[in-house]
């Protein structure tokens, strides 16, 4: 496979743009490799611009469930932009995905659009210190909530493959106001809230989290949760930027029926454009400005091409059979994956809820930060790299998840498996 124009490309970006991306994770680094360029996308298929083809399984990391250029999804934009990009005042496609949002989550009564879960996430901390004026966070380990300071503390995504646990420019009084936990383990927050029993604002969560690999929940954790926050008198605050419309027509709290304070979202909601919205509670949106004193703002919050993406995403997604058949071919994927590595290299444990799944390369049961810590990152740049070269585009780091689209089909799947049992017999 020729990767030559991919490499010019790269040589020109790292002149111009820090490493050569404009987000960490996509530079290859911790696959010991550099990245592709891709010229276009279709369905569930990258095309490089070496004229190379890849079946996709990161869609641009969760929001295109419908997979690359969906005709329905590609239309809406088109018109919203022969109608113009952005206007700095309000319209109508904002209330209606505001409005299709608070049907889905019961626990959304309203809903502030923004332009990345970022943004969402350190809007969403900012009016729960607010709402409850106190100061302190609880976060997990190996949990993501976008790059905002307060969380760029022991957190996932690249900050795991990137050899510091957190980020360098945190200052130390930030670092101060946030507590971390440890996911799956509630006693570390009770611990927590008996130290800062008045201090703590929220407690924010990926309720699956997605940004360490795939980790599921434990029984009871995320009930104890709702309820120490509740006995506690903080907020907690469900991240559902991945979740959110990937797993149901609605989040997981949906499905667990676990209602959160304030909810982030992002990534679905936008049909592929940047977004990201928080909401929650009337009382407590009702303090963001102009309706409360909590000022948050944006030039392209609420755009029109983000919102019309957003609509047809969802409206596509309002028949229910799309979740189930994705979730079958998930199924099938994965238990096919699981025999070919049992056959073979038995050293892969398999996380996967819905259309995500994780692939990591240990043997123990991966269930916490500490079990996910123990893949062998080194094996799985491997597997990428050879996955890549039969045409498969898994995620370039073993703490991202894979997700798997509408577009894809049974040729896929088997395509893909063909190439990793080739993979696999060549090791
Ligand atoms: N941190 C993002 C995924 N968890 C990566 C986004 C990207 O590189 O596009």
């Amino acid at each position: 496979m020729g990767r030559e124009i991919s490499d010019q490309w790269y040589g020109r970006a790292q002149k111009v743009i820090p490493g050569g991306v404009n987000s960490p994770v996509r530079a290859f680094k911790s696959v010991g490799s550099t990245p592709l360029f891709i010229e276009r996308a279709q369905g569930s298929h990258l095309y490089d611009v070496d004229g190379n083809e890849y079946i996709d399984y990161i869609g641009s990391f969760g929001p295109l469930i419908l997979g690359h250029s969906h005709p329905q999804v590609v239309e809406a934009i088109a018109q919203a932009a022969a109608k113009g990009t952005s206007y700095g005042a309000p319209c109508a496609a904002e209330v209606e995905l505001a409005e299709m949002i608070c049907d889905a989550f019961p626990a959304i009564d309203k809903i502030r659009m923004v332009n990345s879960g970022t943004e969402a996430t350190m809007s969403a901390i900012r009016l729960a210190r607010a709402y409850t004026g106190r100061d302190l966070m609880i976060k997990f380990e190996g949990c993501y909530h976008g790059h905002a300071d307060s969380f760029l503390i022991q957190a996932g995504s690249g900050l795991l493959t990137a050899g510091h646990p957190s980020s360098p420019g945190v200052t130390a009084a930030v670092a101060e106001q946030t507590i971390v936990c440890r996911y799956n383990d509630i006693e570390s927050v009770k611990a927590a809230f008996e130290q800062y029993p008045h201090d703590i604002a929220a407690v924010i969560v990926e309720p699956i989290p997605a940004n360490m690999g795939l980790i599921l929940p434990i029984p009871d954790f995320l009930e104890e949760l709702r309820a120490i926050t509740r006995r506690f008198g903080a907020l907690l605050i469900f991240d559902e930027v991945i979740t959110g419309f990937r797993l149901i027509y609605g989040g997981y709290q949906t499905i667990s029926g676990i209602e959160p304070d304030l909810t982030t979202l992002g990534k679905v909601i936008g049909g592929g454009l940047p977004v990201g919205a928080y909401g929650g509670r009337f009382d407590i949106m009702s303090k963001v400005a102009p309706e409360g004193p909590v000022y948050q703002a944006g030039t392209l919050s609420g755009n029109p091409l983000a919102m019309a993406a957003g609509i047809a995403t969802l409206k596509i997604l309002q028949d229910r059979d799309y979740y189930d058949r994705i979730e079958v071919l998930t199924q099938l994927l994965v238990g096919r994956l699981k025999t070919l590595c049992e056959e073979r290299l038995n050293f892969f444990a398999f996380n996967e809820y819905g259309s995500m799944f994780t692939m990591f390369c240990t043997d123990e049961y991966v269930w916490d930060y500490q079990s996910v810590m123990s893949s062998d990152t080194k094996i799985y740049a491997r597997f990428h790299q050879e996955m890549l070269q039969e045409g498969v585009y898994l995620p370039p780091s073993q703490f991202e998840v894979c997700f798997i689209s509408a577009a894809h089909d049974l040729i896929d799947v088997e395509r893909t498996l063909q190439a990793a049992k080739r993979v696999m017999d060549r090791w």
